[in-house]
């Protein structure tokens, strides 16, 4: 610029970044129908007040938007449509938006939300979120304009079950990094975090009646590391930070095989009395519970009650892939008998597919985690009345390599990009099972090569966001060529948020 002393009244044109309004349908996951209304658009102000039918909601929303609008956004508790500012309202929604969809409503001087439940709020402010520039995501106030485009956007779920699985055996991964992997999975409408709680590699909750569990099968991890597990106050915690953000947590304790973490801290459970060593690999299939010993049953039955009590959603997963080292006949004996605990204690028998070979149970879920597109304990499963929770190994596993040059990751699945992820639909991808057997999808993250907050981040973005627009959106939402801007868009988001994310060559970064 001038030198001072130069006779010239500058205009400083140095303009702020005004950031362009995001458009109503530049969304992810897609909304499932989106009226944009051209040349109306609201504006956050420092008089911006919510009005909330839902207190925790309304909160939520304005601890999300207090930071960095540095507005005091008041949030207020009573009925009715005010007549400006915000509304989330638990009335007057479309009738399609059912249990957990919204109505979002933009017109220059009132936005209001709409919906039946306060689940359907939750996912309306993360659309809304959206909506907002990507600076609406510091911590530390900004520039404005705090504009959203007008219009409406009715949405709900194709799928009930819109889950992400973390491994915390193969590596442990403590409370808080949990807790940032729900916030993660909460902004794409993700509505299950199932855990891995269990596997040869370590043992992660503790249990009353067997100890050992956890301070001696929770001291490993794989390599050299010293593992970990959550105390019941700590799981209970992660528990009621996921609820609050309308997220269920699927506990898994995966059985017979994958047990070496327990067998090493009970040399009882084993069938020759002897406590193998602690396992820090990276092999699969070599253990397994002692299928023709009493004591077995009195284990996992305490185990399973136990880990009822401290879960209020409906499904205990028990895992049952891999058995590798127990014959069919002993797998289908061990099932048959602890899949009725599960009933017993209140909760419905989740397990991996191979579950089909055990008999039904009421409202079994079999996760799918195939490379192919099908299997014959799959089919039986099917045939038996199992719901099918779709995890194709070959599109849903987040710990797959993007490509070969991917530092973490494996590859027996095969190497997965994001349009590979994104390109199917769960609805007609398994020939033979009818799209109403599909309960959702799930999109799991095995810990083998991940150690930190910032691999498990590289993994999951942006292959997680694809996925949850699978479980989200209408399929007829979904385009690859559309997808890849709008997920593009969400980059400068991420990096606000301080995410580590793939910086695919696919998509269009904004
Ligand atoms: C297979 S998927 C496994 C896990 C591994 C994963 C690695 C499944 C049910 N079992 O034990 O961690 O592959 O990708």
């Amino acid at each position: 610029l001038g030198a001072a002393g130069v006779g010239v009244a500058w205009t400083v044109a140095a303009a702020p970044a005004v950031a362009a309004v995001v458009n109503l349908q530049d969304v992810v996951p897609a909304p499932a129908s989106v009226q944009p209304a051209s040349g109306v658009t609201f504006t956050l102000t420092a008089g911006t007040g919510i009005q909330s039918e839902s207190t925790d909601v309304g909160d939520a929303l304005a601890a999300l938007l207090r930071p960095a609008t540095g507005y005091p956004l008041p949030v207020t508790t009573g009925g009715g449509t005010p007549s400006s500012g915000i509304a989330l309202l638990l009335s007057g929604a479309d009738d399609s938006v059912g249990t957990e969809g919204y109505q979002l409503d933009v017109t220059a001087s009132l936005l209001t939300i709409r919906a039946q439940t306060p689940a359907g709020l939750y996912h309306g402010v993360q659309t809304l979120r959206q909506l907002l520039p990507p600076t609406i995501e510091a911590r530390t106030v900004q520039r404005g304009p705090w504009t959203v485009a007008g219009g409406r956007i009715i949405d709900r779920p194709r799928y009930a079950y819109r889950g992400a699985m973390l491994d915390v055996s193969r590596h442990f991964f403590g409370v808080d990094t949990v807790k940032r992997y729900i916030d993660e999975i909460a902004q794409y409408k993700l509505n299950v975090l199932h855990l891995h709680l269990s596997d040869d590699q370590g043992w992660r909750i503790a249990v009353d009646a067997w100890p050992r569990l956890a301070t001696v099968g929770g001291s490993t991890q794989v390599g050299d590391g010293a593992g970990g597990y959550y105390t019941k106050a700590q799981y209970t915690d992660l528990v009621a930070y996921a609820a609050a953000r309308h997220i269920t947590i699927v506990p898994e304790i995966d059985m017979p095989g994958h047990t070496n973490a327990a067998l090493t801290s009970y040399a009882e459970l084993n069938c020759d009395g002897v406590a193998p060593a602690p396992y820090t690999g990276t092999e699969v299939g070599f253990s397994s519970l002692c299928v023709h010993k009493e004591v077995t049953y009195t284990f996992v039955q305490q185990v399973l009650d136990e880990l009822a009590a401290l879960t209020p959603g409906a499904y205990l997963h028990v895992g049952g892939d891999e058995a590798h080292s127990t014959s069919d006949t002993d797998y289908r004996t061990f099932m048959n008998r602890v899949q009725p605990y599960v009933g017993a204690a209140g909760k419905t028998v989740m397990g991996w597919h191979q579950i089909g070979q055990a008999d039904h149970t009421a409202g079994r879920v079999a996760q799918f985690w195939g490379t192919g597109t099908s299997d014959a304990d799959l089919g039986a499963a099917v045939a038996k009345g199992d719901k099918i929770l779709l995890s194709p190994a070959n599109k849903t596993y987040l710990d797959m390599k993007y490509t070969d040059a991917t530092p973490l990751g494996l590859t027996w699945a095969g190497l997965i990009e994001v349009e590979t992820a994104y390109g199917w639909d769960p609805g007609s991808y398994l020939p033979g099972v009818p799209a109403a057997a599909i309960l959702g999808v799930e999109a799991p993250l095995w810990s083998e090569t991940l150690r930190t907050l910032a691999d498990i981040e590289f993994m999951a973005f942006p292959r997680m966001p694809a996925l949850a627009e699978l479980a989200w959106s209408p399929q007829s939402a979904r385009d690859w060529d559309t997808f890849k801007v709008r997920l593009g868009a969400q980059g400068p988001r991420w990096t606000v948020q301080g995410i580590n994310f793939y910086r695919s060559p696919q998509v269009p970064w904004g």
